[in-house]
């Protein structure tokens, strides 16, 4: 079992898309176990983007990322890190495959709608930005046993 973060940005939330895109999730058999909406301030967009902060389109990118509310996800699922990255797509909703969210609903590499943790790693450090322990609420998903087999998992 694996946890990863996923972020509903500023477009998802105002083009009214955030239903859509945590229904993928849920229809997946994912199971989401904390979400919060806030708003991104300028030092934490550095923290989460700290591999980008010297590039170019970093601060085009800041702009954009605390523009206005996001949705923070913590989701959990056997092997979740590389199946939700799987169903975000490439990064620009131009070469993204249909079928997937940024394939089907954005037509930019900056305003890609969703943010996914891009390994275990990048996942822990991430959702440590996002989440305290307290913010998880673990329980037991009633329907498990018709999402996979016992050995599956
Ligand atoms: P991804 O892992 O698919 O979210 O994409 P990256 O980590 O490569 O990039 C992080 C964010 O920076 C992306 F959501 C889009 C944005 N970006 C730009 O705005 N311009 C670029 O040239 C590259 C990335």
């Amino acid at each position: 079992m694996q946890r990863t973060l996923v972020l509903l940005k500023p477009d998802c939330v105002q083009r009214r898309l955030m239903g859509k895109v945590i229904g993928r999730f849920e229809e997946k058999g994912l199971s989401i176990i904390a979400m919060k909406m806030i708003r991104v301030t300028p030092d934490l967009a550095r923290q989460h983007y700290a591999e980008h902060v010297e590039k170019p389109f970093y601060p085009s990118l800041e702009e954009f990322i605390t523009s206005a509310p996001i949705v923070a996800l913590a989701v959990d699922g056997l092997e979740a890190v590389n199946v939700v990255r799987e169903m975000l797509g490439a990064t620009s909703g131009l070469k993204a495959a249909p079928g997937t969210i940024r394939g089907d609903y954005s037509s930019s590499r900056q305003m890609n709608l969703v943010h996914a943790s891009d390994s275990e790693e990048s996942a822990k450090r991430e959702l440590e930005l996002y989440f305290n322990e307290s913010d998880y609420c673990d329980y037991e998903h009633v329907a498990a046993s018709f999402l996979r087999a016992i050995d599956e998992s």
